[in-house]
């Protein structure tokens, strides 16, 4: 990984950090066009775990989950070498893919993200050295809803309650947050092909997209095949390793390493 191209910012201690300009114009135009026909392809409706459970909603271009699992083309991405040396950077050399899901919020009118923390979700992955690539997609700033962090949250990984939002936004649920951690977030602006990586216990969220253009993101999720262990059997979705060895584990993780086929079952 080019040094230059890293922020300053400590990931072990801030639980983020961010990686500029990681994808060129060229592949950033590629994804968008997977992109274009995933949200081309949207059925009416979608089935979403909102406040706390899974409901059937009109379908909106926030809530497209897991992409990879279902098309090689996201699968290929979530093992792009540059993608992966970020990766390696904040959770070491050994990494299985758990989970992505690309969140496009249409002009003036996408979906806020309530501060939430991303592990108290998935009760299939055990373990805290879990963290999220969020991949720009577009260039993304305060006013089309880029992401936000608050800094040094995944502190000692507290397991905060969640309460109901009351609103519209994508989880339907958040945390009791204070005036004064709020108003230390970060907002993470970048250019489309920069990424930042967030830890799976940092508070974080979004506002709503209220200017003119589009604020799109694929994020992909990865854990440290040694120290975080998925039970296979509830997670929704095939586990891959890709990168390393998978540990001690006696798991039936989809070895996706470089140089092995993707999956000829996906599309
Ligand atoms: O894209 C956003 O605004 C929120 C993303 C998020 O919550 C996540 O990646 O865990």
């Amino acid at each position: 990984m080019n040094k230059a191209n890293t922020s300053a910012v400590d990931y072990r201690a801030a639980g983020y950090c961010l990686f500029r300009d990681v994808l060129d114009s060229e592949e950033v135009r590629g994804v968008n066009a997977e992109l274009d026909n995933l949200v081309r392809d949207m059925p009416d409706t979608m089935v979403v775990y909102k406040d706390g459970q899974n409901q059937e909603v009109p379908a909106r271009p926030e809530y497209l989950t897991e992409p990879h699992a279902s098309n090689n083309a996201w699968l290929e991405l979530c093992r792009h070498p540059r993608i992966l040396d970020a990766v390696e950077a904040v959770l070491g050399p050994d990494l299985i893919l758990i989970m992505s899901h690309v969140i496009s919020k249409r002009p003036g009118d996408g979906l806020p993200v309530a501060w939430h923390q991303d592990n108290t979700y998935w009760h299939s992955v055990q373990g805290t050295d879990v963290g999220t690539v969020w991949l720009a997609l577009d260039d993304a700033d305060l006013a089309n809803g880029c992401m936000q962090v608050i800094p040094s949250t995944h502190e000692g990984y507290p397991e905060m309650d969640k309460v109901s939002t009351g609103e519209n936004d994508l989880l339907g649920l958040t945390v009791e947050v204070t005036p004064d951690m709020a108003a230390a977030a970060i907002p993470l602006e970048m250019r489309a092909g920069s990424l930042s990586i967030h830890d799976s216990y940092v508070l974080h969220g979004s506002e709503p997209n209220t200017s003119n253009r589009r604020r799109a993101a694929y994020t992909m999720r990865y854990a440290n095949a040694r120290t975080v262990t998925v039970d296979t059997q509830e997670h929704w979705v095939p586990v891959y390793l890709v990168r390393g060895e998978r540990g001690g584990s006696d798991s039936d993780y989809v070895d996706l390493r470089p140089g092995r086929p993707l999956p000829e079952c996906v599309v």
